[in-house]
């Protein structure tokens, strides 16, 4: 298993949209996989990481919210 990050995105309003966080989340140094669903506004982020109790998870946190941000679109949630 790895550990999965769910956040919860605003601001994206097509297709487009989806694709540019898609790219920003995926850049991110240790994520291995991106989803982005447009009508859930989700994205579900898998972390080369054993589980979410790894102790490097949590600054990752900051460094997605930050990528997301930087793309242009709001984290209204995000673990
Ligand atoms: Mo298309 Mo998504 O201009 O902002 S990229 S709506």
């Amino acid at each position: 298993s790895a550990a999965e990050v769910r956040i919860d995105v605003g601001g994206m309003t097509c297709a487009s949209c989806v694709g540019s966080v898609e790219k920003a989340l995926g850049r991110v140094d240790g994520v291995s996989e991106v989803r982005v669903n447009l009508t859930t506004e989700r994205a579900t982020v898998t972390l080369e990481r054993p589980s979410k109790d790894d102790a490097s998870v949590q600054p990752m946190l900051k460094t997605l919210r930050d990528a997301v941000e930087s793309a242009g679109y709001d984290v209204r949630e995000i673990d």
